[in-house]
């Protein structure tokens, strides 16, 4: 097998990269890195420190690449089919606008803000903090869902009609929200729920899902 995803399971970063490669059809070996704190052969080829990190043996014994974005871009290029970026320029700026929407503001209100309280947390032997959950729920997360609400609409996927990347960046944040215990309210985001049912319905996904949640139990979680 030539490519390697290193990362842990539960990284939305991590999933997002394995759900864009069971899409493509490629074969991977996932090898699980500890981040608190990394090892320092792993600090070498992920300068800030952050998971996924590809490598791929096929481009020669150091090629790595760090960063989801920067990894899913290389692997639309060197596996074109099936297409997960749009044609259109339009609708592809589109897509890395949602996808970077998504790796940043969004994934900032769910990662810390839900996922580390409540399910790191316990994972380390903590005390889970629902107070801070709840207040993320309440305050910050609304205008992400809004937002997405109303980008969606009665759309199946969020960008040309197909699944794409964008698709891939946006639901794999509520895997994670999920897990944390909580998800959008159904009456005040209808078209989020409708489309994250379908998105997360998708082999790729469920298939990570049914992984972490085994994985989440071994935690008592
Ligand atoms: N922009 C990066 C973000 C990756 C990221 O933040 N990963 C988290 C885990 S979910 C991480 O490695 N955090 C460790 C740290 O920030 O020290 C990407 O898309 O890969």
């Amino acid at each position: 097998m030539t490519l390697t995803v290193y990362g842990a399971s539960l990284s939305p970063f991590v999933r997002k990269v394995r759900v864009f490669l069971a899409e493509k059809g490629e074969a991977y070996k996932l090898e699980q890195v500890n981040i608190f704190p990394p090892p320092d052969w792993f600090l070498e080829i992920s300068p800030l420190k952050r998971i996924p990190v590809l490598r791929d043996e096929n481009e020669g014994a150091e090629a790595t690449l760090p960063d989801s974005s920067a990894i899913c871009g290389y692997l639309e290029k060197k596996f074109p089919a099936p297409a997960l970026y749009p044609a259109d320029a339009f609708a592809f700026g589109k897509a890395l606008w949602y996808e970077e929407y998504a790796d940043s503001d969004l994934a900032g209100n769910v990662g810390m803000g839900t996922f580390r309280p409540m399910v790191v947390n316990r994972m380390m032997g903590r005390e889970a903090d629902r107070e801070t959950a709840e207040k993320t729920m309440a305050e910050k997360l609304p205008r992400n869902f809004d937002y997405f609400e109303k980008e969606i609409g009665s759309k199946t996927y969020l960008v040309a009609d197909s699944f794409s990347i964008a698709d891939i960046s946006l639901a794999t944040h509520f895997v994670n929200l999920a897990h944390a215990g909580f998800r959008p309210d159904e009456k005040t985001w209808p078209n989020l729920t409708r489309y994250l049912a379908g998105i997360l319905a998708r082999p790729s996904f469920a298939a990570c899902i049914e992984e972490e949640t085994a994985l989440l139990g071994k935690f008592g979680l």
